[in-house]
């Protein structure tokens, strides 16, 4: 996956509170282009490997329990400085601390339930579309 490229999941609580449309709206409004899309569940143990990174974090268990509570919505974005440009989109970890216009800021709950995920380099990205899509499933 080149520099163009990154990849988000909508959470469990914004698939829950039906938020995905709106959320993915924003997304190809702001000039995202949808390369592959599902809608899954990740089990405990997927969702503990796809955090493993934060594995030393004390939010952790709290994070691969809410993760995997119900269904995401996984996706593979293309856009000129994806990674970059996807972070400004969805803003800050804690929607308290996001700026106006932001995804963060007008559907996430809480730090924890943030409504979305977005890489937060072109090497993640690449590793983590790599942990839901086959290329066969790319756009
Ligand atoms: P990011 O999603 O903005 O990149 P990270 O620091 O990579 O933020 O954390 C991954 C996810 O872990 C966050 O999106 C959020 O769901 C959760 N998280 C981060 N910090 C906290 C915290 O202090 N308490 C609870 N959950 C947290
Ligand atoms: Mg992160």
């Amino acid at each position: 996956m080149a520099g163009n490229r990154t990849f988000t999941m909508i959470k469990p609580e914004a698939v829950e509170n039906g938020a995905s449309g709106a959320i993915l709206a924003k997304m190809e409004a702001s000039g995202f282009r949808i390369v592959a899309m599902k809608k899954t569940r990740l089990s405990e143990e997927r969702a503990g490997v796809f955090y493993e990174v934060h594995k030393e974090r004390p939010f952790y268990g709290e994070l691969v329990e809410y993760m995997s509570s119900g269904p995401i919505i996984a996706a593979i974005l293309e856009k000129d400085k994806a990674v970059i440009d996807f972070r400004t989109l969805i803003g800050s970890t804690d929607p308290s601390e996001a700026a106006e216009g932001t995804i963060r800021k007008e559907f996430a709950e809480s730090k924890a339930k943030n409504a979305v995920h977005g890489s937060d380099s072109d090497e993640n990205a690449s590793i983590e579309g790599e942990f839901f899509f086959a290329s066969d499933e790319r756009f």
